[in-house]
């Protein structure tokens, strides 16, 4: 279990030039994240663009990344997807790889009744041998993981954790009591990091890890060692940073990828919908950057 706590950066979808997912760049933004000594990597999530991404291209980045890092770092395989049949068909794959845990968002457009929601898990959680992660994100799913299905779902011994995305973070408080200790909770909202890990959370899983891994890295080890004033100081630089990110004409996940561009790891930039980076904010990119440095 001790492997699953640490700081979990969301692996971001690498694109070449023409937007096709790049092995050559999945491999890329692996060892960049390897070097900063994060825990593992949480990969195919939000931040992976999964649900932009066909299945194929979804195989070839848990394919990449395991190449990478299998061993080295602790691999967590985000597989859910639009349908069951195609979210077991990810679960197996990621088995086949040698990923440490599977995790899924609940079903996606409909809004099903919780026993489907029950059902879809279920099926997945029974699809593999590995351990499972819950992944309660409602700001994108538009279902709020309730108390009565985490507790049904516990009940099945591979489920050991949830990742919590919700912004109250009184719901980490409420699953770490719920779960009794025995089910790990990963913090989502990267705001709330510190706030998230003082009120139950184990560990952390988030989209800007990746741009700052020093930051949460430090912010973790403050919170480790008691130094609460420091963590509470780290904690408002990292929403500084997150805020400029998200102020650009572009979505944060493109300005993240131009950030890292100039630290020289280039993993492309979004696929539409999401909108890429216009050339008017390339100053702001630049600032932000030397804003982490200097941080
Ligand atoms: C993932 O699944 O890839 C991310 O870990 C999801 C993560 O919880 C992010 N939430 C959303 O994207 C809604 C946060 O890390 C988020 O990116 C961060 O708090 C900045 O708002």
């Amino acid at each position: 279990i001790e492997k699953f706590k640490g700081i979990f950066p969301a692996f971001y979808a690498c694109y070449d030039d023409k937007g096709e997912v790049s092995e050559e760049r999945t491999k890329s933004l692996c060892e960049h994240l390897y070097q900063k000594e994060v825990k593992g990597l949480y990969v195919g999530g939000s931040s992976g663009e999964c649900i932009y991404q066909n299945l194929a291209e979804r195989k070839a980045t848990l394919k990449y990344v395991a190449d990478a890092l299998k061993g080295k770092l602790t691999l967590i395989a985000h597989v859910g997807a639009p349908s069951t049949r195609e979210s077991i068909i990810l679960a197996k794959y990621a088995e086949e790889l040698g990923y440490d845990s599977l995790s899924a968002i609940p079903p996606i457009y409909f809004q099903l009744p919780e026993s489907s929601i029950y059902k879809y898990w279920s099926e997945i959680i029974d699809s593999t041998e590995l351990p499972f992660i819950i992944y309660n994100i409602p700001q994108t799913t538009g279902y709020a993981l309730s108390i009565k299905l985490f507790n049904q779902l516990i009940q099945n011994p591979k489920v050991i954790g949830v990742k919590n995305s919700s912004m109250p973070v009184m719901d980490i408080e409420r699953f770490k009591k719920a779960g009794e200790n025995r089910i790990l909770v990963f913090n989502g909202p990267d705001e709330q990091y510190v706030a998230g890990r003082l009120i139950g959370a184990d560990s952390g899983i988030g989209g800007t890890y990746g741009a700052m891994p020093e930051l949460f890295l430090k912010a973790e080890e403050f919170v480790t060692t008691g130094n609460f004033d420091q963590a509470r100081n780290i904690q408002t630089d990292i929403n500084d940073i997150i805020i400029a990110l998200c102020s650009l004409n572009g979505s944060m996940y493109a300005a993240i990828k131009e950030v890292l561009k100039l630290k020289g790891v280039n993993i492309g930039s979004v696929r539409g919908p999401l909108e890429p980076i216009y050339s008017d904010d390339f100053s702001k990119v630049e600032e932000i950057s030397v804003l982490i440095d200097q941080t």
